[in-house]
């Protein structure tokens, strides 16, 4: 059964006025597509494991090869799920708004496989295989528990930002400048707890924005606009509203 979703009218007049749309997601948006989110205790990604160990730099250096096995393990997950509706109505969206930017806080490249483009990675990618002194892109043996870089023998690390890690400098310009730039701005599956992705709901507001989030368990009070819903009931329905 597909799950009822009441849009507001003024929730729709705001996104037919806008000039800029900005749209911010989190695991919450790849849930439906089987990805496991990160806090969920039962099946979260970290529920086995303490994320600072194996999300932060410390951790990777500490136990490579635990950290490899964790990061491939959710590869061969992304590669075996597809993009679900919540994916292809965002990628919708951006045709029916003068102009969409697209922030994700997820490394799982399904807004990109349903068809999105300009996609920022907020924090990565996982697919991504780096020199961990040099940072640039490296081809390794997926078979390696531990790759070694070919060019300097450091290790080889995924392409993800870790705690503790700066947002790579384009991807956070590029987000701080459509959040502070658009009218309305769309949080969507994300528990904005993690920074300094959260921040820029609070970007947008402080600019004008009209604020909405879309999350069955509501992250923060001080959005406009709140839909308790999935993510891959909401988007489609906002979608077939703003068409109609
Ligand atoms: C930085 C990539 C500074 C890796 C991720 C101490 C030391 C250092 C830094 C800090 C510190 N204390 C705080 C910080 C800042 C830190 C931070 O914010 N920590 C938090 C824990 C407090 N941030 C950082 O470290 C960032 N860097 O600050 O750098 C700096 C500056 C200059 C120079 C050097 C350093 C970097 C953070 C990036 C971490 N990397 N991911 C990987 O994927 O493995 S974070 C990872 O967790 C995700 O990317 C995402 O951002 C976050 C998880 O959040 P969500 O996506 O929201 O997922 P979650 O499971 O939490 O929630 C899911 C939501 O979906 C829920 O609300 C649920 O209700 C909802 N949902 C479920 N189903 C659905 C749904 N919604 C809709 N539809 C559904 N069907």
């Amino acid at each position: 059964m597909t799950e009822s979703c009441h849009i507001p009218e003024a929730l729709l007049a705001a996104l037919r006025d806008a000039r800029h749309v900005c749209v911010l997601t989190g695991a919450g948006v790849s849930a439906e597509s089987g990805v496991p989110t990160f806090r969920e205790a039962q099946d979260g990604l970290w529920a086995d494991h303490d994320p600072l160990q194996l999300a932060t730099p410390e951790g990777f250096l500490s136990d490579p090869e635990l950290v490899w096995s964790w990061y491939r393990w959710r590869r061969e997950l992304v590669a075996e799920v597809e993009p679900n509706p919540a994916h292809l109505g965002l990628a919708e969206l951006a045709e029916l708004v003068p102009r969409l930017t697209l922030v994700t806080q997820n490394v799982d490249c399904l807004h990109q496989r349903a068809g999105s483009t300009d996609v920022i990675e907020f924090h990565g990618n996982l697919f991504a295989d780096l020199c961990f002194d040099e940072r640039r892109a490296v081809d390794c043996d997926a078979d390696d528990p531990a790759p070694t870089c070919p060019s300097c023998g450091a290790l080889v690390r995924p392409g993800v930002v870790w705690f503790g890690e700066a947002i790579p400098e384009d991807a956070l310009d590029l987000s701080f400048a459509a959040a502070s730039d658009c009218d309305v701005f769309l949080s969507v599956g994300t528990s904005s707890l993690v920074y300094p992705a959260a921040g820029l709901a609070d970007i947008a507001r402080q600019n004008g924005a009209v604020t909405i989030e879309i999350n069955p368990e509501p992250s923060r009070n001080d959005f406009d606009f709140v839909l308790e819903n999935k993510a891959g009931a909401a988007i489609p329905a906002l979608v077939s509203s703003l068409s109609s």
